[in-house]
């Protein structure tokens, strides 16, 4: 296929309620959705970038440069036989993950819908994993009753885990409590979005008291040997988020033994090719993944599920219900819990799904649309125009 035009849509969707980390509080769920057309057939993904650069590097406003900059130009006017080849072809571009990403999985859903599979069978998901089960991540709450609260009604309504997020001050107490509260079988773990350092070592081996599945990215973004330092001392297992970007990332920290269990987030490794590999280079060395989340609408969400069906998925992920997000999701039907805490995985061709027309409209705050033409990818927008994001 050749890339015919690009449609790029910032939408925004209210949250039900606030999602608070260590790194700061969101209350919309801002993204670009991306279309991809071709041959009159269309795939989609998002971006997973925010407006500021806490979680990550990148942006909405870094996204859409380097889409329109680096990415594109790299793709237009090629012919592309396999989702793959985008992968290798935006290689040299160093970091802009989420940018890669949001591209390099529209047309994933772009080929699975031409061969009329779902996307699963064609990144070779097990056929026998169509029911993912699923966690919940459970944001920075403002009192410790209330975390007590919101984390049983998740429990009742059949997730599989309660992931809280902490950070220094906001840990051991909580854990405790909800504990406590909840019984010592319920799976429980914590995120700390590189809130601790090395300096932070008694507080976290604290924790180890609480029997937690797992301690997600307690250390530096950026940091592996930490990592490995910390995980020597403590009982909890640790698994990385933030720092691994890469299948070369995942090696590495799995060979030093920075951490016993990887999340995969698409977004952040640049795509599915590359989440693949992390997943391989993981399951070759006997370490389990889990399918991260980033508050998506149901069109990163049904990209996750699809991921989801590699067999080395073994621990429950972050892909929620869309309820536990929205009032109103981008696709309808939403995705809901079924009652064993799964969510299915779309049947129909490509992700299965599809944004609602009307909906995209409504939370829509910018368009444009990217058409190749000639040996350029010619753009209706003019530079130097301001861009409301
Ligand atoms: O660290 O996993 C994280 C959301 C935004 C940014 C980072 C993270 C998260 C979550 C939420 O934990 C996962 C989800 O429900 O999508
Ligand atoms: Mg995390």
């Amino acid at each position: 296929m050749r890339i015919e035009a690009v449609k790029l849509d910032f939408v925004q969707l209210p949250l039900k309620t606030p999602f608070e980390t260590s790194f700061g509080i969101e209350r919309v769920k801002a993204t670009w959705l991306v279309t991809v057309m071709a041959e009159g057939l269309a795939g989609y993904a998002e971006s997973v970038a925010d407006q500021e650069p806490l979680y990550s590097e990148e942006t909405h406003a870094s996204v859409y440069f380097a889409l329109k900059n680096s990415v594109l130009p790299r793709l237009a006017n090629r012919e592309i036989r396999q989702p793959e080849d985008v992968d290798a072809w935006l290689q040299p571009i160093r970091g802009n993950r989420m940018a890669k990403a949001a591209i390099e999985m529209a047309i994933w859903d772009w080929f699975a819908r031409r061969d009329g599979m779902p996307l699963w069978r064609l990144l070779g998901g097990d056929p026998e994993r169509l029911r993912i089960p699923v966690g919940v991540s459970i944001g920075i709450q403002p009192s410790l009753e209330r975390l007590v609260e919101v984390a049983e009604a998740y429990w009742r309504q059949g997730y599989r885990r309660l992931k809280v997020k902490i950070k220094p001050g906001v840990d051991v107490k909580p854990i405790q409590q909800l504990r406590r509260a909840l019984g010592p079988d319920v799976p429980l773990m914590a995120d700390a979005n590189s809130a601790y350092t090395l300096n932070d070592m008694e507080r976290l081996k604290a924790l180890d008291e609480w029997n937690l599945m797992m301690i997600e990215q307690p250390l530096a973004d950026d940091d592996i040997v930490d990592h490995h330092l910390l995980a020597r001392e403590i009982k909890t297992p640790v698994c990385l988020d933030e720092s691994i970007r890469s299948s070369e990332d995942a090696r590495k920290a799995l060979e030093l033994g920075a951490c016993a269990i990887i999340n995969i987030k698409v977004g952040r490794v640049g795509g599915h090719a590359m989440a693949r590999r992390v997943h391989d280079v993981a399951q070759i060395r006997g370490a389990p993944v889990w399918c991260g989340g980033m508050l998506e609408t149901g069109i990163g969400r049904a990209h996750n599920l699809h991921l989801s069906t590699l067999p080395n998925f073994r621990l429950p992920g972050d892909t929620s219900a869309s309820d536990r997000y929205f009032d109103e999701d981008l696709i309808d039907p939403p995705f809901s819990l079924n009652d064993d805490g799964t969510l299915t995985v779309p049947s129909g061709a490509g992700i299965g799904v599809v944004p609602d027309g009307k909906r995209v409209a409504r939370y829509r705050t910018h368009h444009e649309e990217w058409r190749v033409t000639g040996d350029w990818v010619r753009q209706p927008f003019p530079h130097g125009k301001p861009t409301t994001f």
